[in-house]
């Protein structure tokens, strides 16, 4: 039964049948299945069932993005089950996809994970250059600069971003977080990053570790 919802959430994300994944997901949510499956085994497997077809060529960007807009719906239900309001923040964090890259969905997730292990974030949105993370860096306080890169292109930005914190005399003052689908655990060590994490419960982890250094 319960993986027959996940199924049907699945399936309509594929279809971009925004309607059916909020009542899918709602639906889902009141029967009681987890917030983790629900995330996991339906909406972000829907989307990587999406990305397979996208990168054979069996779908196009028209597509992708009904179905991203449709898995986003799903996913902004599931976000006040993780907020938890009126505590004190336990760090700030300024997010953003990198210049040159428009992918914010694993990014939403990374950010909307971390507001609900109680952290305060500023989320900076997509195609964010080095100077932008260094005036928001500068303009309040913020313990880590988590940056997201999906695309090969763009990674090099995280690189040129952490060059430009040091060149502005920052970099002390601020952990490093990197992530999104091409990064590794080698790629962050070799631009100097304090963190990496493969997915967003990975990056809460990640974050609080950072926080304690
Ligand atoms: C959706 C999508 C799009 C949508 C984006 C919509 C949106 N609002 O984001 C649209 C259609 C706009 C798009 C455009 C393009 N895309 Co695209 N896209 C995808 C797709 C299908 C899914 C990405 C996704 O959302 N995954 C689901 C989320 C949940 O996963 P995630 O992003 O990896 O995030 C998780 C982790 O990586 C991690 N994470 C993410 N960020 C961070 C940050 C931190 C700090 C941490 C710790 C962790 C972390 O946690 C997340 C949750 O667990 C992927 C294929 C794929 N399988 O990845 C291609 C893909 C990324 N796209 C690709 C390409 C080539 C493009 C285009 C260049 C296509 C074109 N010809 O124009 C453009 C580029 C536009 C640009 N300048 O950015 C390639 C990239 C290839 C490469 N190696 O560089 C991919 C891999 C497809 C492919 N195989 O060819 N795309």
């Amino acid at each position: 039964m319960e993986e027959k919802v996940l199924q049907n959430i699945r399936d309509a994300i594929m279809n971009g049948d925004r309607a059916a994944v909020v009542a899918l997901t709602k639906a889902a949510l009141e029967e009681g299945i987890s917030l983790k499956d629900v995330m996991d085994k339906a909406l972000i497997a829907g989307m990587e069932i999406v990305g397979g077809k996208f990168k054979r060529n069996e779908i196009f960007i028209p597509e992708v993005l009904i179905s991203a807009k449709a898995m986003q719906e799903g996913m902004a239900l599931l976000e006040p089950h993780f907020t938890k309001h009126g505590i004190k923040p336990v760090g700030r964090v300024l997010i953003g996809t990198v210049k040159g890259d428009l992918h914010d969905i694993g990014k939403n997730i990374v950010s909307m994970m971390l507001k609900g292990a109680c952290f305060e974030i500023e989320d900076l949105g997509i195609d964010v250059s080095p100077q932008r993370f260094i005036d928001a860096a500068k303009a309040k306080e913020v313990d880590v600069i988590a940056m997201s890169s999906l695309l090969t292109t763009s990674m090099g930005a995280m690189k040129d971003t952490i060059n430009a914190l040091k060149e502005s005399g920052i970099r002390h003052k601020v952990k490093v977080l990197v992530g999104g689908a091409p990064v590794t655990q080698d790629f962050a060590s070799a631009i100097g990053a304090d963190g990496y994490a493969k997915d967003a419960a990975g990056a809460v982890d990640k974050a609080r570790e950072l926080l304690r250094k």
